[in-house]
């Protein structure tokens, strides 16, 4: 059970406002910084491109990309579907998603928190269906990508669709980016799925930030965060845009990034 902190709300705040709570607590929400049809041309790309993929899946990289979490089933009443958990590095593969790593209000949002010259880095699309798609443990995403300047880092977190309490938003652990990058472990049958332990993680309570359709949550590489599972009947499809400043260097990835992946976004 997460322990909930005051909820985060997607307000109209100045640029000011925003910089200053990032500052301080390591993530702010913004809403409508996409048009709904840009996000539902997202939502029907990344399910036409999931499609795709998990017919082509070989067993291997099963255990990376899918969940086991029920989808509902199709009109058959057939057994469970597979669903997956994520697709890696939209902005590369789906020019929708491309779209909206360039998006200029996007862009603008993200220079003002780390700075003039951009590039992404790494992305990602996580589906949460309706009653399925496991929790994500708390971790840092600053240990996984292992930047030199780890002020030089924001993951663009935009809600595809609206993201709440009940079908799993993130929840962040606020001022905890200020604190460093504590180490990591991961379950032995999940080496991927790096985490800060249990019993550290406990240590701290977690404010849980919904967004609204469209909207995006920004985190510094890193804050603490997690999202629980979908307890709803709807779905609860994001995008993760890790953005860096151009020039930072990685240094100590956790993880094998293709960096002729990173895309220069501005300047
Ligand atoms: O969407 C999720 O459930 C996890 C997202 C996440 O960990 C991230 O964007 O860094």
């Amino acid at each position: 059970m997460l322990q909930a902190n005051e909820i985060e709300t997607a307000e109209t705040r100045s640029g000011e406002e925003i910089l200053a709570r990032y500052r301080a607590a390591g993530h702010v929400t913004v809403p409508d910084v996409f048009p709904p049809e840009m996000m539902r041309t997202a939502i029907a790309d990344a399910m036409a491109w999931s499609d795709d993929f998990l017919a082509a899946m070989t067993p291997e990289k099963r255990a990376w990309y899918v969940d086991g979490a029920a989808a509902p089933g199709p009109a058959s009443g057939a057994a469970q579907a597979a669903v997956l958990r994520k697709l890696d590095n939209p902005h590369v593969h789906r020019p929708a998603f491309g779209a909206l790593a360039a998006h200029p209000p996007l862009v603008a949002q993200v220079e003002a928190l780390i700075g003039r010259g951009v590039s992404v880095y790494f992305s990602q699309i996580f589906f949460k269906p309706p009653h399925g798609g496991g929790p994500k443990p708390v971790h840092q995403d600053n240990f996984y990508f292992g930047p030199a300047d780890p002020d030089g880092m924001v993951t663009a977190w935009v809600a595809l669709e609206d993201a709440d309490l009940e079908n799993g938003c993130l929840h962040y652990a606020e001022g905890s980016h200020l604190a460093g990058v504590v180490p990591h472990e991961a379950p032995a049958e999940r080496p991927f799925d790096l985490q800060i332990p249990a019993e550290l993680a406990a240590r701290r309570a977690m404010t849980p930030a919904p967004v609204p359709a469209g909207g995006v949550s920004f985190h510094h590489g890193g804050t603490w965060h997690q999202s629980a599972d979908n307890a709803s009947n709807r779905w609860r499809r994001a995008c993760a845009l890790h953005y860096v400043r151009n020039g930072n260097a990685f240094e100590t990835p956790a993880l094998p990034y293709d960096h002729s992946l990173v895309v220069k976004i501005t300047g």
